[in-house]
């Protein structure tokens, strides 16, 4: 057994007797009240789910198992001196629940690179789908060609013991994240450059060979991958990748068949496709004022118009967090530091104090502040990378690291397959008029 797996075991049995002996002295204690407005309004504020990898504070942004954007900047190895954490620190920390040591995250990087091979049936399925599709549509399917791959579905079909669903889960999390990187920058370089791929480069953190591939071999780029990687990775449990991986996982689908379930979500407008839409937004504002500064007063009334049209500013708002995310801090840090003039990031910077009061002085919107999408795009155009529809592609390869090391605790602690019950409104007017119970 290697040794980040044989760590996970020994980290996974003492959880488990953990929980077990949590849940026999504790486990009728009520957590919270579920509403009928809850449950006819996306479950907001229902606590109903266990995501050991990560936490969501309302205030204070997310925390990974503890430590919070800024300390992780801080505390986790780095390739370069001063720069931006490696991502395969953070899939350490969530999985083993401790700060890794530079050989720990090399130990990571070591697996990942043994693991990256990528079968030629998975580029044939992506080469069989017209230049039009959408990348997150090639993404996935890239994904499930990949699930050929996958060891848990053929173990499951021979028989597998119960005992050993988490061995396989682990193995296959580690080649599905080693392997994501090329299908990511393959689907990028058939899409947008000609179809002209670049081949791995074997010793390379994972975000490193991931910028190589895709053709950006600069270091502002490579560090930037670097730090996208590690804030995009987790979210806790209840957004909707998170949760669905989670939710097709627990009906016992394999490591590929839960993630690339999980990636159809995050490709939804109001989820993380929300990043190409910020840009598109902000490409179209630029057209429409014919400038590529706009000034603050021609943003406001941008903003009004997007507003009365009926729809969405993409980058602002979110279901739980209530200020600024700490995702567009560190990525408005970046941009601060590397690219000052930079007028996108300025535009952003700018929408970042012309958005929220007009937000909030509609009344409804409980978080008018901007949540990770609102940034991404500007940094990436800065290095060329201006198709802004391959966006949500990042994003994913950077989610499996949260998604998929949630899934491996899943398995270790035996979550059951979940089933939450639902109910009709013919059955709620039943229970609200005493005809009968609904909930028993
Ligand atoms: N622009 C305009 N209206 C907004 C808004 C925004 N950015 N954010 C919320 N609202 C509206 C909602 O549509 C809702 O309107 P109705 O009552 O007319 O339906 C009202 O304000 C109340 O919504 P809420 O309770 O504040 O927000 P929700 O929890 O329902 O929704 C969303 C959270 C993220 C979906 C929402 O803020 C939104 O649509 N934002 C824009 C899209 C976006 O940036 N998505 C990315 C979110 C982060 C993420 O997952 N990244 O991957």
């Amino acid at each position: 057994m290697d040794l980040l797996k044989e760590r996970f075991k020994a980290k996974a049995d003492s959880a488990n007797i953990e929980i077990k002996e949590l849940l026999k002295e504790h486990g009728s204690k009520k957590i919270g009240e579920v509403t009928l407005g809850q449950a006819y309004q996306g479950m907001r504020g229902i606590t109903g789910l266990v995501t050991e990898t990560s936490l969501l504070d309302a205030q204070e942004g997310i925390r990974f198992r503890g430590y919070t954007i800024p300390e992780l900047q801080e505390k986790l190895p780095k390739a370069v001196e001063g720069g931006q954490p490696l991502p395969e620190g953070l899939f350490y920390l969530m999985l083993i629940g401790e700060l890794p040591t530079k050989e720990d995250v090399e130990l990571v990087t070591d697996s990942l690179q043994r693991r990256s091979h990528v079968p030629n049936h998975v580029f044939a399925a992506i080469d069989a789908l017209p230049m039009t599709t959408h990348p997150m549509t090639m993404f996935v399917i890239g994904v499930m060609a990949l699930q050929t791959e996958g060891e848990f579905s053929k173990a499951y079909a021979k028989g597998m013991n119960k005992k050993d669903y988490w061995s396989i889960t682990f193995d296959d999390t580690m080649d599905l994240i080693a392997r994501l990187p090329r299908v990511a920058a393959y689907i990028y370089r058939r899409k947008y450059k000609n179809n002209e791929h670049i081949n791995p480069k074997g010793l390379l953190d994972w975000s490193g060979n991931l910028a190589h591939m895709l053709g950006y071999d600069n270091e502002g780029f490579t560090e930037l991958m670097r730090l996208y990687m590690t804030i995009h990775a987790d979210h806790e449990g209840g957004n909707v990748s998170a949760h669905t991986t989670h939710l097709v996982g627990s009906a016992l689908s394999d490591p590929y068949l839960s993630y690339a379930a999980g990636m159809n979500g995050l490709a939804g407008p109001l989820h993380g496709l929300a990043n190409q839409e910020v840009i598109k937004w902000i490409f179209e504002m630029q057209a429409n004022l014919e400038t590529d500064l706009p000034a603050r007063e021609q943003i406001a009334k941008y903003v009004q118009d997007t507003l009365n049209g009926g729809k969405v500013v993409p980058g602002y708002g979110h279901a739980v967090l209530r200020k600024t995310d700490p995702r567009f801090t560190a990525q408005m840090e970046f941009g601060k530091k590397y690219m000052p003039e930079d007028k996108l990031c300025r535009t952003v910077w700018n929408i970042y104090e012309i958005v929220p009061p007009i937000l909030q002085s509609l009344g409804k919107i409980k978080n008018p502040w901007p949540n990770v999408d609102a940034h991404s795009g500007a940094l990436l155009v800065h290095y060329g990378m201006a198709e802004y529809e391959f966006y949500t592609v990042l994003f994913a390869v950077s989610r499996s690291l949260g998604v998929l090391a949630s899934l491996c605790w899943d398995r270790a602690l035996s979550f059951p397959l979940e089933r939450p019950k639902s109910v009709t409104t013919e059955s709620v007017k039943l229970w609200l008029e005493g005809k009968s119970e609904i909930w028993d």
